[in-house]
């Protein structure tokens, strides 16, 4: 970071009820939305660690009621962890620390919206899963934390982004964008457009059930990466759930279709081996049992049937938004290569085969469970 950042940040932090000198600062560099940099400050001998983080106001449009969700959640979450009687809150639950005026941000000259959060101490996230073990503690923790949101209703949530999860107006923007093909990427993109637009049959399997009335609206996280789960550094265990910006009404079924996009292949999101990417049983096994356990006390037989699917389904929609992006010349996902939205799809749409050709193997698992 250079001199004049920190002394941005250091402007930036004087506005949050912090204690103390900002000491340190560094980016961190998760996420293709936020900017998020760890800082520590220095009180009396002691230092504290927070997260600023901006946020992405061309994403989210409506930020002052996106952070009214967000400390409803942490809230709701304290409060239930603390019936639970569990101990360590502080890195069980986010905290979101005030701006002097009480507001949860603090809004800059250029009026761009910053939020501070206590920084989790002894844990870790990771940009791909490594072990069974790993994928066990994933589905807990989001499984978990849906179920400690069970009894808020979603009406009392803002939805800070419409239509995220809506695969048929997701498609229709594809469509849109490989017709107007406005920087001329179409054809370099042609096998995965061709993959995507075979697919259509499955874009709308969610909806349509949602619309029968079989799969019910609930509060989800709905970007349940695995790198959105900070694990214990010594004992592996989820400690907590972060990136709460798009907790909203959603289908359980979205979250866990995110489970298996980011957590059931040992590669990068934007792996360029396609050899390497396969739908793992020794991962997915976990993974199920995982959220099968945390959700025992709401998840509905119905709901349960369509899990497999969903990892075909959310991965799809989540490609076809890549694809959407690399088209229409990278406005939304942030890049760090050429053809990198391409590369990210790439990986996508070979999980989904790979999810399609395990799917009888995979609902055989979850049927046993
Ligand atoms: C974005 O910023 P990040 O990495 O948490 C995106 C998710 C995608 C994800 C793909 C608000 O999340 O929907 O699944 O990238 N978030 C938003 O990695 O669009
Ligand atoms: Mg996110």
């Amino acid at each position: 970071m250079t001199p004049q950042e920190l002394q941005r940040l250091r402007q930036i932090g004087s506005q949050f009820e912090i204690k103390g000198e900002l000491a340190e600062a560094h980016r961190v560099k998760i996420g293709h939305i936020n900017e998020t940099f760890a800082v520590t400050y220095r009180n009396a001998g002691l230092t504290q660690r927070y997260i600023h983080q901006t946020i992405n106001t061309g994403v989210f449009k409506e930020p002052v009621p996106l952070m009214q969700n967000v400390v409803k959640v942490t809230e709701h979450i304290r409060q239930r962890l603390r019936e639970e009687g569990l101990k360590d809150l502080d890195r069980r639950a986010l905290q979101v620390i005030a701006c002097c005026d009480g507001q949860p941000f603090y809004v800059d000259e250029d009026g761009r919206f910053w939020r501070t959060f206590v920084f989790i101490e002894n844990a870790r996230t990771y940009e791909a899963v490594e072990t069974p073990a790993q994928a066990f503690q994933a589905s807990l923790a989001f499984g978990h934390f849906q179920s400690l949101l069970s009894d808020l209703s979603s009406r009392d949530l803002a939805i800070t982004i419409p239509d995220f999860h809506h695969t048929r107006k997701r498609f229709l923007r594809l469509q849109k964008a490989i017709a107007e093909d406005p920087c001329n990427r179409a054809g370099l993109a042609a096998r995965a457009i061709g993959f995507a637009l075979a697919q259509e049959p499955l874009v709308d399997v969610l909806l349509d059930a949602h619309a029968r009335g079989e799969i019910p609206e609930r509060v989800t996280h709905n970007d349940t990466k695995f790198n959105n789960v900070m694990l214990d550094l010594q004992t592996g265990e989820a400690m907590c759930v972060v990136d709460l910006d798009t907790v909203m009404p959603g289908m359980v079924l979205y979250d866990f279709g995110d489970m298996v996009r980011t957590t059931t292949s040992r590669t990068a999101e934007d792996e360029t081996y396609l050899d390497r990417v396969e739908l793992e049983m020794e991962l997915f096994e976990p993974l199920v049992r995982g959220y099968i356990e945390a959700t025992r006390s709401f998840l509905t037989p119905q709901e349960r049937s369509y899990l497999v699917v969903s990892g075909a389904l959310i991965t799809f929609t989540i490609g076809i938004r890549f694809l959407t992006d690399y088209l229409e010349g990278d406005h939304y996902f942030r890049v760090h290569r050429q053809d990198h939205n391409l590369d990210r799809c790439r990986k996508q749409f070979k999980l989904v085969q790979s999810i399609q050709d395990n799917s009888e193997r995979m609902q055989q698992l979850v049927d046993k469970l």
